[in-house]
Protein backbone atom coordinates (compact mmCIF):
# COMPACT_ATOMS: atom_id res chain seq x y z
CA UNK A 1 0.00 0.00 0.00
CA UNK A 2 1.50 3.46 -1.32
CA UNK A 3 1.88 5.64 2.35
CA UNK A 4 -0.64 8.34 2.33
CA UNK A 5 1.15 11.48 3.35
CA UNK A 6 -1.32 14.01 5.10
CA UNK A 7 -1.80 18.11 5.11
CA UNK A 8 -0.16 17.60 8.65
CA UNK A 9 2.59 15.65 8.11
CA UNK A 10 3.66 17.55 4.60
CA UNK A 11 3.62 21.04 6.58
CA UNK A 12 6.44 19.68 8.97
CA UNK A 13 8.68 18.26 6.84
CA UNK A 14 8.15 21.84 5.11
CA UNK A 15 9.17 23.36 8.33
CA UNK A 16 12.01 20.72 9.00
CA UNK A 17 13.62 20.46 5.57
CA UNK A 18 15.60 23.49 5.12
CA UNK A 19 13.26 25.18 7.77
CA UNK A 20 11.16 26.54 4.73
CA UNK A 21 7.95 27.58 6.56
CA UNK A 22 8.09 29.01 10.39
CA UNK A 23 6.04 26.85 13.19
CA UNK A 24 3.99 29.75 13.78
CA UNK A 25 2.87 29.88 9.52
CA UNK A 26 2.57 25.71 10.04
CA UNK A 27 0.02 26.11 12.65
CA UNK A 28 -1.94 29.00 10.50
CA UNK A 29 -2.07 26.62 7.33
CA UNK A 30 -3.08 24.13 9.76
CA UNK A 31 -6.00 25.84 11.40
CA UNK A 32 -7.32 27.23 7.63
CA UNK A 33 -7.71 24.03 6.06
CA UNK A 34 -9.28 22.87 9.19
CA UNK A 35 -11.69 25.74 8.60
CA UNK A 36 -12.15 24.63 4.90
CA UNK A 37 -13.44 21.43 6.32
CA UNK A 38 -16.08 23.14 8.31
CA UNK A 39 -17.10 25.02 5.18
CA UNK A 40 -16.78 22.01 2.88
CA UNK A 41 -19.29 19.92 5.65
CA UNK A 42 -21.91 23.17 5.18
CA UNK A 43 -21.43 22.80 1.84
CA UNK A 44 -22.75 19.71 1.46
CA UNK A 45 -25.35 19.65 3.34
CA UNK A 46 -26.69 22.16 1.38
CA UNK A 47 -30.70 22.43 1.91
CA UNK A 48 -30.40 19.82 4.75
CA UNK A 49 -28.46 22.24 6.69
CA UNK A 50 -30.57 24.95 5.78
CA UNK A 51 -27.59 27.25 4.33
CA UNK A 52 -28.58 28.15 1.04
CA UNK A 53 -30.10 31.22 -0.42
CA UNK A 54 -29.90 34.87 0.40
CA UNK A 55 -28.95 37.15 3.48
CA UNK A 56 -30.66 39.93 4.07
CA UNK A 57 -27.40 41.79 3.79
CA UNK A 58 -25.17 43.46 1.45
CA UNK A 59 -21.14 43.42 1.64
CA UNK A 60 -18.90 46.65 1.11
CA UNK A 61 -18.83 46.10 -2.39
CA UNK A 62 -22.65 46.50 -2.49
CA UNK A 63 -23.30 42.41 -3.61
CA UNK A 64 -26.50 41.00 -1.61
CA UNK A 65 -24.85 38.49 0.68
CA UNK A 66 -25.47 34.64 0.78
CA UNK A 67 -26.28 33.05 3.91
CA UNK A 68 -22.90 30.26 2.98
CA UNK A 69 -20.95 33.94 2.30
CA UNK A 70 -21.66 35.02 5.81
CA UNK A 71 -21.25 31.14 7.70
CA UNK A 72 -17.81 30.81 5.56
CA UNK A 73 -16.22 34.31 7.06
CA UNK A 74 -17.41 33.17 10.67
CA UNK A 75 -16.18 30.04 10.47
CA UNK A 76 -12.55 31.41 9.23
CA UNK A 77 -12.78 34.09 11.43
CA UNK A 78 -13.49 31.46 14.81
CA UNK A 79 -11.09 29.16 13.99
CA UNK A 80 -7.96 31.83 13.47
CA UNK A 81 -8.46 34.28 15.93
CA UNK A 82 -7.46 32.31 19.34
CA UNK A 83 -4.32 30.37 17.99
CA UNK A 84 -1.50 33.43 18.61
CA UNK A 85 -0.41 33.16 14.94
CA UNK A 86 -2.17 35.95 13.86
CA UNK A 87 -2.34 39.51 14.43
CA UNK A 88 -5.14 40.68 12.17
CA UNK A 89 -7.65 39.26 8.71
CA UNK A 90 -9.35 41.09 6.28
CA UNK A 91 -12.08 39.71 3.96
CA UNK A 92 -14.28 39.99 1.01
CA UNK A 93 -17.21 40.09 3.27
CA UNK A 94 -16.02 42.92 5.67
CA UNK A 95 -15.03 46.40 5.14
CA UNK A 96 -12.07 47.12 7.58
CA UNK A 97 -9.66 44.28 8.90
CA UNK A 98 -10.54 42.49 11.66
CA UNK A 99 -8.55 42.61 14.70
CA UNK A 100 -7.25 39.29 16.77
CA UNK A 101 -9.72 40.61 20.52
CA UNK A 102 -7.07 41.77 22.98
CA UNK A 103 -7.90 38.60 25.18
CA UNK A 104 -6.02 36.39 22.65
CA UNK A 105 -2.18 36.35 21.96
CA UNK A 106 -1.15 38.60 18.84
CA UNK A 107 1.08 36.96 16.25
CA UNK A 108 2.74 38.62 13.15
CA UNK A 109 1.26 37.28 9.87
CA UNK A 110 -1.94 38.69 8.62
CA UNK A 111 -4.82 36.36 6.62
CA UNK A 112 -6.85 37.56 4.05
CA UNK A 113 -9.46 35.89 2.37
CA UNK A 114 -12.58 35.47 0.00
CA UNK A 115 -14.94 33.30 2.32
CA UNK A 116 -16.97 31.90 -0.14
CA UNK A 117 -15.49 32.39 -4.32
CA UNK A 118 -18.28 31.88 -6.66
CA UNK A 119 -21.20 32.70 -4.51
CA UNK A 120 -23.56 32.64 -7.48
CA UNK A 121 -23.05 28.91 -7.57
CA UNK A 122 -24.00 28.37 -4.33
CA UNK A 123 -27.55 27.46 -4.84
CA UNK A 124 -27.27 25.68 -8.05
CA UNK A 125 -24.96 23.20 -6.62
CA UNK A 126 -21.80 23.95 -8.80
CA UNK A 127 -17.93 24.13 -7.33
CA UNK A 128 -17.30 27.25 -5.03
CA UNK A 129 -14.36 27.75 -2.62
CA UNK A 130 -12.33 29.46 -0.44
CA UNK A 131 -9.28 31.95 -1.39
CA UNK A 132 -6.97 32.74 0.75
CA UNK A 133 -3.42 34.55 1.12
CA UNK A 134 -0.95 35.38 3.76
CA UNK A 135 1.48 37.85 4.37
CA UNK A 136 3.51 39.21 7.45
CA UNK A 137 3.45 42.10 9.48
CA UNK A 138 6.38 44.58 8.33
CA UNK A 139 8.99 44.36 10.62
CA UNK A 140 8.71 47.53 13.27
CA UNK A 141 5.11 48.66 12.50
CA UNK A 142 3.71 49.10 15.81
CA UNK A 143 -0.02 47.64 16.46
CA UNK A 144 -1.55 46.85 13.19
CA UNK A 145 -3.49 48.56 10.74
CA UNK A 146 -5.36 48.68 6.99
CA UNK A 147 -1.79 49.97 5.56
CA UNK A 148 0.47 47.07 6.86
CA UNK A 149 -1.78 45.02 4.46
CA UNK A 150 -0.91 47.10 1.80
CA UNK A 151 1.37 45.24 0.19
CA UNK A 152 1.94 43.45 -3.49
CA UNK A 153 1.40 39.69 -3.80
CA UNK A 154 5.23 39.06 -4.18
CA UNK A 155 5.40 39.20 -0.23
CA UNK A 156 2.94 37.09 0.13
CA UNK A 157 4.12 33.77 2.50
CA UNK A 158 1.82 31.50 1.59
CA UNK A 159 -1.48 30.97 -0.29
CA UNK A 160 -4.25 28.78 -1.59
CA UNK A 161 -7.45 27.87 -1.81
CA UNK A 162 -9.76 24.95 -1.37
CA UNK A 163 -12.32 23.76 -3.81
CA UNK A 164 -15.83 22.47 -2.73
CA UNK A 165 -16.35 20.66 -5.93
CA UNK A 166 -17.19 16.75 -6.58
CA UNK A 167 -14.29 16.55 -4.20
CA UNK A 168 -13.08 19.16 -1.98
CA UNK A 169 -9.18 19.67 -2.71
CA UNK A 170 -7.17 21.75 -1.00
CA UNK A 171 -4.28 23.88 -2.96
CA UNK A 172 -1.52 25.18 -1.87
CA UNK A 173 1.67 27.33 -1.85
CA UNK A 174 4.45 28.27 0.13
CA UNK A 175 6.81 29.37 -2.62
CA UNK A 176 7.99 26.36 -3.04
CA UNK A 177 5.66 24.95 -5.75
CA UNK A 178 2.26 23.82 -5.90
CA UNK A 179 0.89 20.86 -4.08
CA UNK A 180 -2.60 19.40 -3.90
CA UNK A 181 -4.25 18.02 -1.41
CA UNK A 182 -7.85 15.86 -1.37
CA UNK A 183 -10.08 15.87 1.67
CA UNK A 184 -10.91 12.29 2.70
CA UNK A 185 -13.95 12.10 4.47
CA UNK A 186 -13.41 8.91 6.39
CA UNK A 187 -10.30 10.16 8.09
CA UNK A 188 -11.06 13.65 8.49
CA UNK A 189 -7.47 14.48 7.13
CA UNK A 190 -6.78 16.37 3.58
CA UNK A 191 -4.38 13.62 2.08
CA UNK A 192 -1.36 15.03 0.23
CA UNK A 193 -2.56 14.00 -3.84
CA UNK A 194 -0.56 16.19 -6.35
CA UNK A 195 2.90 17.38 -5.66
CA UNK A 196 5.11 20.05 -8.33
CA UNK A 197 1.99 21.17 -9.90
CA UNK A 198 2.86 22.08 -13.71
CA UNK A 199 0.74 24.40 -16.04
CA UNK A 200 1.26 23.23 -19.85
CA UNK A 201 2.52 26.38 -21.89
CA UNK A 202 0.31 26.20 -24.35
CA UNK A 203 -3.44 25.64 -24.18
CA UNK A 204 -6.31 24.97 -26.64
CA UNK A 205 -9.19 26.33 -24.06
CA UNK A 206 -10.07 29.70 -22.75
CA UNK A 207 -12.84 30.75 -19.78
CA UNK A 208 -14.09 34.24 -20.50
CA UNK A 209 -17.55 35.46 -19.62
CA UNK A 210 -18.35 35.88 -23.27
CA UNK A 211 -21.76 37.63 -22.59
CA UNK A 212 -19.62 41.09 -21.48
CA UNK A 213 -17.72 40.67 -25.31
CA UNK A 214 -19.39 44.03 -26.53
CA UNK A 215 -17.56 46.06 -23.60
CA UNK A 216 -14.34 44.63 -23.91
CA UNK A 217 -11.36 46.80 -24.59
CA UNK A 218 -9.81 45.73 -28.19
CA UNK A 219 -6.56 43.49 -26.87
CA UNK A 220 -9.20 41.20 -25.10
CA UNK A 221 -11.44 41.26 -28.22
CA UNK A 222 -8.58 40.47 -30.74
CA UNK A 223 -7.50 37.74 -28.96
CA UNK A 224 -10.83 36.22 -28.11
CA UNK A 225 -11.55 36.31 -32.06
CA UNK A 226 -8.27 34.94 -32.87
CA UNK A 227 -9.59 31.80 -30.53
CA UNK A 228 -13.07 31.59 -32.15
CA UNK A 229 -11.24 32.01 -35.45
CA UNK A 230 -10.00 28.57 -35.14
CA UNK A 231 -8.23 26.26 -37.58
CA UNK A 232 -8.65 28.82 -40.45
CA UNK A 233 -7.70 32.22 -38.34
CA UNK A 234 -4.32 33.16 -37.39
CA UNK A 235 -3.73 31.13 -34.59
CA UNK A 236 -4.11 27.60 -36.94
CA UNK A 237 -6.16 25.88 -34.23
CA UNK A 238 -9.81 25.30 -32.99
CA UNK A 239 -10.14 26.42 -29.44
CA UNK A 240 -12.95 24.96 -26.58
CA UNK A 241 -14.43 27.43 -24.07
CA UNK A 242 -15.01 26.73 -20.44
CA UNK A 243 -16.82 29.62 -17.39
CA UNK A 244 -17.83 28.49 -14.45
CA UNK A 245 -18.24 31.74 -12.54
CA UNK A 246 -16.27 30.59 -9.89
CA UNK A 247 -13.09 32.07 -10.16
CA UNK A 248 -11.66 28.84 -7.80
CA UNK A 249 -13.25 26.34 -10.04
CA UNK A 250 -11.71 27.58 -13.16
CA UNK A 251 -8.48 27.94 -11.93
CA UNK A 252 -8.42 24.72 -10.57
CA UNK A 253 -9.08 23.16 -14.24
CA UNK A 254 -6.43 25.47 -15.28
CA UNK A 255 -3.91 23.99 -12.95
CA UNK A 256 -4.87 20.33 -14.21
CA UNK A 257 -4.63 21.15 -17.99
CA UNK A 258 -3.60 24.50 -18.46
CA UNK A 259 -6.04 26.93 -20.36
CA UNK A 260 -6.33 30.78 -19.69
CA UNK A 261 -8.78 32.33 -17.60
CA UNK A 262 -9.44 36.60 -18.08
CA UNK A 263 -11.46 39.18 -16.57
CA UNK A 264 -10.42 41.99 -18.11
CA UNK A 265 -11.94 45.42 -17.28
CA UNK A 266 -14.88 46.45 -19.15
CA UNK A 267 -16.23 49.29 -20.24
CA UNK A 268 -19.50 48.41 -18.20
CA UNK A 269 -17.67 50.29 -15.00
CA UNK A 270 -14.94 52.18 -16.39
CA UNK A 271 -13.69 53.65 -13.54
CA UNK A 272 -13.63 49.62 -11.60
CA UNK A 273 -10.19 48.04 -12.65
CA UNK A 274 -12.03 44.89 -12.96
CA UNK A 275 -14.51 43.00 -11.05
CA UNK A 276 -12.13 40.11 -9.11
CA UNK A 277 -10.33 41.82 -5.77
CA UNK A 278 -6.69 42.22 -6.07
CA UNK A 279 -5.29 41.01 -2.43
CA UNK A 280 -7.61 38.04 -2.08
CA UNK A 281 -8.52 36.55 -5.15
CA UNK A 282 -5.96 37.70 -7.81
CA UNK A 283 -2.75 37.54 -5.97
CA UNK A 284 -3.32 34.03 -4.08
CA UNK A 285 -4.17 32.91 -7.70
CA UNK A 286 -1.41 34.88 -9.59
CA UNK A 287 1.21 33.33 -7.02
CA UNK A 288 -0.06 30.26 -7.84
CA UNK A 289 -0.61 29.96 -11.46
CA UNK A 290 3.48 31.35 -11.51
CA UNK A 291 4.45 28.40 -9.13
CA UNK A 292 3.24 26.25 -11.49
CA UNK A 293 5.44 27.87 -14.21
CA UNK A 294 2.20 29.78 -15.28
CA UNK A 295 1.92 33.74 -15.64
CA UNK A 296 -0.64 36.31 -14.40
CA UNK A 297 -1.13 39.97 -15.11
CA UNK A 298 -3.98 42.27 -15.37
CA UNK A 299 -2.94 42.68 -19.07
CA UNK A 300 0.17 45.12 -18.79
CA UNK A 301 2.01 43.97 -16.04
CA UNK A 302 2.79 41.22 -13.51
CA UNK A 303 0.17 40.84 -10.78
CA UNK A 304 2.03 40.54 -8.10
CA UNK A 305 4.06 43.11 -8.89
CA UNK A 306 1.29 45.59 -8.31
CA UNK A 307 1.57 47.91 -4.84
CA UNK A 308 -2.14 48.12 -4.36
CA UNK A 309 -3.55 51.54 -2.54
CA UNK A 310 -6.55 49.76 -0.49
CA UNK A 311 -7.83 46.79 0.74
CA UNK A 312 -10.74 45.60 -1.30
CA UNK A 313 -8.98 46.90 -4.66
CA UNK A 314 -10.08 45.66 -8.09
CA UNK A 315 -7.97 44.33 -10.89
CA UNK A 316 -7.98 43.11 -14.36
CA UNK A 317 -7.06 39.17 -14.47
CA UNK A 318 -5.02 37.35 -17.32
CA UNK A 319 -3.58 34.44 -16.05
CA UNK A 320 -2.92 30.55 -16.74
CA UNK A 321 -0.57 29.00 -19.92
CA UNK A 322 2.42 30.90 -20.00
CA UNK A 323 2.45 31.50 -23.64
CA UNK A 324 -1.12 32.40 -23.67
CA UNK A 325 -1.15 34.92 -20.69
CA UNK A 326 2.26 36.66 -22.52
CA UNK A 327 0.28 37.09 -25.77
CA UNK A 328 -2.54 38.48 -24.59
CA UNK A 329 -0.61 40.78 -22.93
CA UNK A 330 2.04 41.35 -25.86
CA UNK A 331 -1.66 42.62 -27.28
CA UNK A 332 -2.31 44.83 -24.67
CA UNK A 333 1.08 46.53 -24.92
CA UNK A 334 1.08 47.36 -28.73
CA UNK A 335 1.24 50.80 -29.78
CA UNK A 336 -2.00 52.07 -29.81
CA UNK A 337 -4.02 49.52 -27.67
CA UNK A 338 -4.48 51.97 -24.86
CA UNK A 339 -8.13 51.71 -23.09
P1 LIG B 1 -17.60 36.52 -5.72
O1 LIG B 1 -16.31 36.58 -4.98
O2 LIG B 1 -18.58 37.54 -5.24
O3 LIG B 1 -18.19 35.16 -5.78
O4 LIG B 1 -17.28 37.01 -7.25
C1 LIG B 1 -16.17 36.51 -7.91
C2 LIG B 1 -16.60 35.55 -9.00
C3 LIG B 1 -15.46 34.72 -9.54
O5 LIG B 1 -15.34 33.53 -8.80
C4 LIG B 1 -15.88 34.45 -10.95
O6 LIG B 1 -14.77 34.26 -11.81
C5 LIG B 1 -16.65 35.69 -11.33
O7 LIG B 1 -17.08 36.28 -10.12
C6 LIG B 1 -17.84 35.38 -12.17
O8 LIG B 1 -18.40 36.56 -12.59
P2 LIG B 1 -19.63 36.63 -13.63
O9 LIG B 1 -20.85 36.34 -12.81
O10 LIG B 1 -19.58 38.03 -14.15
O11 LIG B 1 -19.40 35.59 -14.69
MG1 LIG C 1 -14.65 35.98 -4.94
Amino acid sequence: MSKKISLTRYLVEQQRVDGKIPAELRLLLEVVARACKTISQAVNKGDLGGVLGTADSENVQGEVQKQLDIIANEVLIEANEWGGHLAAMASEEMEGIYLVPNRYPQGEYLLLFDPLDGSSNIDVNVSIGTIFSVLKKPDGSVGVSEQDFLQPGAQQVAAGYCVYGPQTTLVLTVGDGVAMFTLDREQGSFVLTRENVQIPPDTKEFAINMSNMRHWDTPVKRYVDECLAGKEGPRGKDFNMRWIASMVADVHRILTRGGIFMYPWDKREPEKAGKLRLMYEANPMGWLVEQAGGAATNGRQRILDIAPSKLHERVSVVLGSRNEVERVTRYHLEPGSEA
